[in-house]
């Protein structure tokens, strides 16, 4: 198919895709066979959810967040032939580590997994002395090389950019607290070394509704003719407790601190019964997104109810363009 390149990257010609239903006129639309993950895939999971799933040698693997029946969090590894169908690891991901200080884990969760220069890049929310940052690397979704952690704690929700943006490398991420923090705005920070950050940038915070409670980046940036497109979650703190929806919104290619253009309105809110029960009811949680440059198709891997994994489809120029019409910043 030959169109306008939106998506600055290459053709992924076997991304799972499914047309948008008939007679449906939403932006994103679900899989109709979700979950795409079930919480038993494993003997000895609990639930799997907010995984990340990257184009590997033809196919597709990824680092899913499984939490066991003790009711512990790990990442673990796992392939797919087609973005559909997963094989997971049954055992948790043992890094390879030469700084014990940093290698003890308590807890591993959230996964992304970014492609840049050479490596696949792993970031989680990581136990040390409180959630932070954890960073490792893999070429074979089999061997993970653990980096030092991004930040001090508190932190969570570390999104790498795929390439360097001014020479340096770049991360979103979500400064927290201990627990469940009640509040939550996304920052940049730059990395020479992928070791050290800093330059710091407020990215954005807050808004009404939807997003009224905190926000945190979800899937890596997707580089655009447009801009960074971000697809982020966004909490709303209801009378029952907190609803996770996801949004998007563009921000700068050479600035990404500067946000271009944010919708108002939502893309997916938790509706669907597996989106709406669980263990952790109202969650919708994107973690990967898979983008097709010659079809500018995507999809969207995302946590739903912190039990399973759901899938969800768009066209990046109707997302662009949803983005921009409902922009308010
Ligand atoms: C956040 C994280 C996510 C989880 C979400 C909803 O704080 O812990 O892993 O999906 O809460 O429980």
């Amino acid at each position: 198919m030959t169109q306008k390149q939106t998506i600055q990257g290459p053709g992924l010609p076997n991304i799972p895709w499914e047309e948008r239903p008939a007679g449906s006129s939403a932006v994103m639309w679900r899989y109709s066979n979700n979950p795409v993950i079930p919480r038993d895939l494993i003997p000895t999971s609990n639930s799997i959810f907010n995984s990340a799933v990257a184009p590997f040698e033809g196919a597709f693997a990824g680092v899913f967040r499984c939490d066991n029946t003790c009711r512990e969090a790990w990442i673990h590894s796992g392939r797919s032939p087609n973005g559909i169908d997963f094989e997971i690891d049954p055992d948790p991901i043992r890094f390879v580590c030469d700084e014990p200080e940093i290698a003890e884990h308590l807890e591993a969760y959230d996964p992304r997994v970014c492609w840049i220069e050479d490596r696949y890049y792993v970031t989680w929310c990581n136990f040390y002395h409180g959630p932070t940052i954890g960073m490792a690397y893999t070429n074979d979704f089999k061997t993970f090389h653990q980096m030092e952690n991004a930040f001090i704690p508190y932190n969570r929700n570390g999104v790498l950019f795929p390439r360097r943006i001014n020479e340096r490398y770049a991360m979103l991420s979500r400064p927290s607290d201990t627990g469940h923090t009640p509040f939550g705005d996304i920052f940049y920070s730059e990395s020479p070394d992928l070791c050290y950050w800093g330059r710091h940038r407020f990215v954005m915070g807050t808004k009404g509704g939807w997003q009224s409670k905190k926000i945190g980046a979800g899937p890596v940036p997707i580089e655009t003719t447009e801009g960074w497109l971000l697809i982020y979650h966004g909490v709303l703190n209801s009378c029952n407790g907190f609803v996770y929806s996801m949004g998007a919104a563009l921000l700068d290619i050479d600035k990404p601190w500067k946000v271009m253009y944010r919708a108002k309105p939502y893309l997916l809110s938790p509706q669907m019964p597996y989106e709406c029960m669980g263990d952790v009811p109202n969650v919708v949680f994107p973690c990967a997104a898979l983008a097709d440059g010659d079809t500018g198709r995507l999809a969207v891997y995302y946590g739903c109810a912190d039990s399973v994994t759901g899938l969800a489809f768009a066209q990046v120029d109707e997302v662009i363009d949803f983005v921009k019409t409902h922009s308010s910043l």
